[in-house]
């Protein structure tokens, strides 16, 4: 078959919604357009880890240390799914990791924001994990089968997640005033950098049409942050709290929240690298990958041990 044929043929699988399995024949450029995707998903859910890690020590009760914890082991989980359904594409953790590494793969763009106080990891269960399922809520569809059955289970963890996190925000935006005071603090924030994770607008997303095209996004970029508003000012107002954009209004013509311009400036700083934590983010997972060198070896020994076992038992 030519490739053209065999490009058609894949095309008409997609859009009678068959999944495309790791043996299936595909376009290099889908194959590469996921490993992006999907290897820069897993990063984002282990760097994810840091901002919220910086708290277990501190949160304020046992039952709040417990829930924190369970949450940033999670993320753990997440990106190892992640990172075993892009190797079934084709390219090696190792790659993966030395990517991230070197800076040359991304991770999201707002785990380079600090978390100064409690009130930041209830603001980002709420609206970082609301962001993130908004998206793989939509990725349990994507048209990948590895992909889409790892975010069928991500997303039920993430609505956890967000829960504990909006559970913290009701508490603090009804205790004392120097509680609701951080929690709208927090709010302040979080709010623009949240908006900046659904990605560029469309009109400047790059990988958007073709990963329409392929049903590896569902959504546009725009789609799912106006999806994401107006899903949320509502629980703002639950809370008693402001979101910090004074152009934030609902318009009865279109059915939608409009909301102000995003600092797109910003945005590009970040994921260029020069956010505000960005230096600390990278160098804390440097290290940690080579303090866990040990366990990589001890782990590949170990399995090297039980291959050798079971065939001797297999010759025996
Ligand atoms: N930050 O053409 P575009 C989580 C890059 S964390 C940094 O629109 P695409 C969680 C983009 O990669 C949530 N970079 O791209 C974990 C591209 O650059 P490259 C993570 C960004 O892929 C712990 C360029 O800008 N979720 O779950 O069509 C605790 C042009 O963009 C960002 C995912 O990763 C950004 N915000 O659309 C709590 C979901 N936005 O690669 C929560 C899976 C864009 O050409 N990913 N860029 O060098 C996606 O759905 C899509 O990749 C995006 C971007 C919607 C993010």
């Amino acid at each position: 078959m030519t490739e053209e044929a065999l490009e058609k043929r894949f095309q008409e699988k997609i859009d009678a919604e068959i999944k495309i399995e790791p043996k299936d024949w595909m376009p290099e450029r889908y194959r590469r357009n996921l490993i992006r995707q999907i290897s820069q998903h897993a990063h984002s859910e282990v760097v994810g880890m840091l901002p919220e890690g910086n708290w277990i020590t501190r949160a304020p009760t046992l039952r709040r240390k417990v829930a924190l914890l369970a949450k940033v082991q999670d993320e753990a989980g997440h990106g190892l799914y992640l990172y075993s359904a892009a190797e079934t594409l084709g390219i090696s953790r190792e790659e993966m990791i030395e990517q991230l590494l070197s800076g040359k793969a991304k991770y999201s763009s707002i785990f380079n924001y600090p978390t100064l106080t409690w009130a930041d990891i209830g603001a980002i269960g709420w609206l970082v994990d609301g962001a993130a399922i908004m998206n793989q809520v939509m990725l349990t569809r994507t048209s990948y089968g590895p992909y889409a059955r790892a975010m069928v289970r991500i997303c039920k963890e993430e609505s956890f997640h967000q829960r504990q996190g909006y559970e913290i925000m009701l508490t603090l935006a009804r205790g004392t005033e120097v509680q609701r005071r951080m929690a709208q603090d927090a709010l302040n924030r979080w709010w623009w950098p949240a908006l900046m994770m659904f990605g560029p607008s469309d009109k400047d997303s790059v990988h958007t049409a073709e990963s329409m095209k392929w049903k590896i996004k569902r959504k546009t970029n725009d789609e799912l942050r106006q999806q994401f508003v107006d899903v949320t000012v509502p629980q703002a107002e639950y809370l008693g709290l402001t979101i910090p954009d004074p152009d934030l209004k609902w318009n009865e013509a279109r059915g939608h929240y409009d909301f102000g311009q995003i600092d797109w400036d910003e945005f590009w700083r970040v994921v260029k690298g020069n956010g505000p934590c960005n230096h600390q983010r990278m160098k804390a997972r440097r290290e940690a990958h080579e303090k866990g060198a040990w366990v990589r070896e001890a782990a590949l020994a170990w399995a090297e041990k039980q291959r050798r076992r079971r065939q001797k038992k297999m010759a025996g």
